[in-house]
């Protein structure tokens, strides 16, 4: 195999909190290694990469899209993503093509909510980042700091970057907002700037080559290297050695001409850092030769005499002093330079990357058992693998290709070269004929072999199995592929066959694939692991057409939309409406503007959001021993149903999980749906859990295992007796657990009852089978002992029953009482008791069909009823909120908050600027407009960023009634009250349900007419 061509391809994407300049950097490498698609004079504002009418009018990048660079004899893809939140999908996207990551940080507004989500997308994805550290001119122009002030300033961005990054590598994982409430606020003592001496550990060091230091608005940059080996010749001392010396605590002293550290310094010397004295003290000092009035020329002719700079005197003419220092600037340190030679250098090649990123991308699978396996599949299965590590480029390896997301773009866009006219009026031409204006490409990286243009290939999604056989059928497909474009932004140029380690666009897989999918050129081959993406669609909205009769249109549309977005879903709801969910306010605009104009071109109504919330009981069900005692049902308060025809008596009692519980169940009901599904138990397991949170060795189940019993004691009790005890009553009860609800897989529990099976009156107890608490192994297999009970027909139909009782609870989980929301963190013990058929008369063994009915309906009545009796609340999605804003605007931002019900968490003044970050929760529905509101009301003065973050009750009780004498004189007699907020958003979802409301419609006749004035 021939590896030197492979290892001079880099596949690299630009990662960064939205705005820091990512397009902005792109413009300026691909004017430089674009082979002439972008002028060097338009880089920087043109903003090359976001070639979306949409992008360019926000001016944000909504998208990823790639663009081949050739830079000295190396090949580049560089991807550019989104750093807006709506569009984070795109980043899990932009980070499974790539091997490297060039991590952008404004040097001026430092580490943001989405710094923390890019570092750990690219930590997910195994990728090697470089970190470059943008906007510098700002420190100088905008915040006129001194260069040892901004030394500070970079030092610490620095190790607040390293700081997340080892957090992520030690497996202590945290979610993004946890990361952003758990890291420190930025306080950096002298003393330890002096322990920031080189550590192999760290990630980010100027020293080793892996940062840059950067104006991409004016195309200028450097890393320590470029000084280094400047000064080695002036100073006499070796570049590595200088290198070395450049950041961090050294100091040169000209009289002995030697580098020394802090503690050699003689007390009271006034010696800077070399990075201060040597690279900021220069830069600043160019700066104000050309920027201040009285700036002294001499500078700028000095630099560009010692470093042999050729610029045209008609630049250095110019009347802008900001034209000629950028003309000087972008010479002296060319930006493409400094970071594409930093790329080159430390970002992995996909030969060497896909060595590493195996165990990412296609997890290891042990055989356990497995007689029934085919070993000549699986041996074909594991060379696949074998060669996605190797990235085997020659012609007979097996192809493998990952498709990250499907895009769309204008018919006319598509370069029409003969080959494709010729297919054109072929018969395979299905994408042109039914959606003449768009034309879908895969957005593909190719893992191994070759793939060419026309080849045939099988499409296999995510559940595939190749061991499987014939029931994994449904998962893989045959397709055969058109052409094969590289990219370059929005053009594309055509290739004929495209090698392992590159990326690519392939035309001709849109009825294939919708989001996602591996292609492979055999059957035998195990799917690309998922991509993992960092929110879920959370903004759901109702659409219409304004035209009845434009329905088909709409439909179309959103077929299309679900196809070109891998992020939007579409959903038809219970009640027949079309529901998009988009990722937020700005997605959810594209999404419709893209149906309006491009997908369905019809009017249409678009519904206010709905919100979805949950229902629970009061409490925090933190003590949970307490709540475990009146578990007995005799004990505490219970209701009772009986079926119709009276047999069936339904007890149910109702109780709150602990918080860290519910928390628990709700974070990983995947992984409970599978393991309840019954998947963990097939005969191959997947060692690597696709949850970065459990670790790279750790069997998933153990480790859930492990943190239900703790989630379960760690709550309550204050005493160490009361903790032990505490722990043997919920490890009883763990073995009880009978199923989990809603959809089998959600944070509702369902415990078997307790007690004898048959009671005084002859009636049986339908007791149930722990099934959850055996799959998840907290109890053995448990088939009772026969005992002469199970003989009767009592019992046979006493277990018919039990699947009903599921079922109600199911249900009642499903939709609450309140306003038919899911339930949230209850625990339910239903007690069943059947009374023998003998003593009824009318029970006829065909009715046992419409008896079971009558169970699963009382059930279900009884578990409403029983939190309904219990104090229920509503529980509300919050979203984190970061927002950012100058000191003269935190009144109005306040202002804006506080009408928003915000909770604030944390308000703190960013260091070395004027800049307030203020952290805060916003309920879900009190978020639409937010943004909007937040911009008009501060004069585009602050921006936030939200990250949906957990769920939270209202404590609010929304049956509220003032009953005793001190509440009526606070809220009057009941009349006048108003609906309280939980109140208030009951009634909300029950009418866009259409349920029932109570409401009165005139609310004090008597007040209404004393409105009424005499003219
Ligand atoms: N002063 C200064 N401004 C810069 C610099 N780099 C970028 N900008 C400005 O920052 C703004 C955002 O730049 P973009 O390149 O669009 O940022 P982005 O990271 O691509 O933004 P999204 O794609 O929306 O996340 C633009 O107004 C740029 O002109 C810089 O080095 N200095
Ligand atoms: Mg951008």
């Amino acid at each position: 195999m021939d590896d030197s061509e492979g290892r001079k391809v880099r596949n690299i994407c630009i990662l960064a909190h939205v705005d820091h300049g990512k397009t902005t950097l792109a413009d300026h490498l691909i004017a430089s290694s674009g082979g002439g698609v972008l002028h060097p004079r338009l880089a920087g504002k043109l903003r090359y990469m976001d070639y979306l009418d949409e992008e360019q009018r926000r001016a944000i990048t909504m998208k990823s899209s790639s663009i081949s660079l050739r830079y000295k004899d190396y090949s580049l893809n560089l991807i550019d993503s989104p750093g807006h939140m709506d569009f984070c999908s795109e980043v899990s996207t932009a980070a499974r093509l790539s091997d490297g990551a060039l991590v952008l940080v404004d040097a001026v507004e430092g580490v943001h909510i989405q710094t923390h989500a890019v570092l750990r997308q690219a930590w997910i994805e195994k990728l090697t980042p470089c970190l470059v550290l943008n906007k510098i001119d700002r420190l100088i122009c905008e915040l006129r700091l001194s260069p040892m002030e901004a030394y500070t300033r970079l030092i610490r961005i620095v190790h607040e970057v390293n700081g997340i990054v080892s957090a992520y590598k030690s497996e202590k994982y945290l979610s993004d907002v946890d990361s952003i409430l758990a890291s420190p606020s930025g306080e950096l003592s002298a003393e330890s700037l002096e322990l920031l001496e080189d550590d192999e550990e760290v990630t980010f060091q100027p020293q080793k080559g892996n940062v840059v230091f950067v104006c991409a608005l004016d195309g200028w940059g450097f890393g320590i290297a470029e000084f280094a080996n400047f000064y080695a010749s002036k100073l006499g001392a070796s570049a590595t050695a200088l290198q070395k010396s450049l950041w961090g605590p050294r100091y040169y002293i000209p009289k002995t001409k030697m580098i020394v550290g802090k503690k050699s310094l003689s007390a009271g010397s006034k010696a800077k850092p070399m990075f201060v004295q040597f690279v900021l003290e220069p830069l600043w000092q160019v700066y104000e030769a050309a920027l201040d009035p009285g700036g002294d020329r001499t500078v700028l002719e000095k630099v560009i005499k010692s470093f042999n700079l050729s610029i045209p005197p008609r630049e250095l003419q110019n009347k802008d002093p900001k034209n000629v220092l950028q003309s000087v600037m972008s010479r002296w340190l060319p930006l493409s330079d400094a970071v594409l030679s930093m790329a080159v250098k430390h970002l992995p090649d996909p030969i060497a990357a896909q060595a590493y990123r195996i165990p990412r991308l296609v997890p290891e699978r042990k055989i356990i058992g497995g007689d029934d396996v085919d070993s000549s599949v699986l041996a074909e299965a594991e060379l696949v693998r074998k060669s996605i590590e190797a990235c085997d480029s020659s012609r007979d390896s097996p192809c493998v290709v990952f498709v990250s997301k499907m895009f769309a773009i204008p018919m006319k866009m598509i370069p029409q070269d003969g080959n494709h006219r010729e297919r054109m009026n072929g018969l395979n031409e299905e994408d042109s004929k039914s959606e003449s204006d768009e034309c879908f490409l895969a957005f593909a990286r190719i893992f191994s072999g070759v793939l060419r243009a026309g080849q045939r290939v099988f499409v296999i999604t995510a559940l595939y199995d190749p061991l499987k056989g014939e029931s994994s059928q449904k998962y893989i497909q045959e397709a055969e592929l058109h052409s094969l474009y590289l990219m370059m932004g929005q053009g594309l140029t055509p290739v004929t066959e495209v090698k392992a380690g590159n990326v690519v666009a392939i035309r001709g897989l849109g009825p294939y694939i919708s989001k996602s999918a591996t292609l492979s050129s055999t059957r035998n081959c195990w799917p690309l692991a998922s991509m993992e993406f960092q929110v879920s669609p959370t903004l759901r909205v109702a659409i219409e057409p304004s035209d009845p009769a434009d329905m088909s249109a709409l439909m179309k549309g959103l077929r299309l939309l679900n196809r070109a977005d891998p992020f939007v879903e579409i959903t038809v709801s219970a009640r027949g409406e079309h529901v998009l969910a988009a990722a937020g306010e700005v997605h959810l605009e594209r999404c419709v503007k893209d149906l309006k104009e491009r997908f369905a071109k019809v009017n249409l109504e678009v519904s206010p959001p709905l919100v979805s919330y949950r229902e629970t009981i009061e409490g925090d069900g933190s003590n949970l021993l307490e709540s475990l005692r009146s578990l007995s049902l005799n004990t505490s308060d219970y209701i009772e149903k009986r079926t119709p025809n009276g047999r069936c008596i339904i007890r149910v009692h109702v109780m709150k999980l602990p918080h860290a519980l519910t928390k628990l169940l709700d974070e990983n009901t995947e992984l409970l749906g599978d393991i309840i599904g019954g998947k963990g138990s097939h005969s191959v397991k997947i060692l690597e859990s696709q949850n970065p949170s459990l670790g790279d060795n750790v069997d998933p189940i153990e480790e859930l295992k492990k943190q239900l019993i703790e989630a379960g004691v760690s709550s309550s009790s204050e005493t160490e007796k009361d903790r032990e005890k505490c722990k043997t009553e919920w490890s009883k009860l763990l073995k009880r657990i009978w199923a989990l609800g809603p959809r089998e897989k959600g944070p509702n529990i369902l415990f078997a009852p307790d007690g004898k099976r048959i009671r005084e009156d002859g009636s049986m107890l339908v007791r149930g089978s722990p099934h959850v608490s055996q799959r998840l192994g907290f109890t053995e297999d448990s088939t009772e002992t026969p005992s002469e009970a199970s003989e009767t027909a009592l019992y046979t139909e006493a277990l018919t029953l039990e699947s009903s009782i599921v079922s109600g609870f199911q249900l009642a989980t499903a939709s609450g009482p309140l306003c038919d929301e899911p339930m949230w963190g209850l625990a339910f013990t239903i007690e069943s008791h059947l009374a023998p058929a003998e003593d009824f008369e009318t029970d006829k063994p065909e009715n046992f069909g419409i008896f079971t009915g009558q169970v699963m309906t009382a059930v279900k009545d009884a578990c409403r009823a029983a939190v309904l009796q219990t104090n229920p609340r509503i529980v509300e999605a919050m979203y984190f909120c970061e927002l950012n804003t100058a000191p003269e605007y935190l009144g109005p931002m306040y202002a804006v908050l506080s009408r928003r019900r915000a909770r604030v968490l944390k308000e703190e003044m960013q260091e070395g600027s004027s800049l307030f970050t203020i952290h805060t929760y916003v309920p879900v529905s009190e978020s639409f407009g937010f943004a909007d509101e937040l911009r008009k009301g501060t004069s585009g003065g602050a921006s936030a960023l939200m990250v949906l973050s957990h769920w939270e009750m209202l404590e609010e009780d929304p049956f509220f009634v003032p009953k005793t004498e001190e509440e009526i004189e606070e809220f009057g007699d009941g009349a006048s009250v108003l609906p309280n907020t939980a109140r208030k958003l009951i009634n909300a979802v029950r009418r866009r349900k259409g349920l029932h409301v109570e409401e009165k419609v005139v609310q004090h006749a008597t007040k209404q007419r004393t409105l009424a004035r005499k003219v």
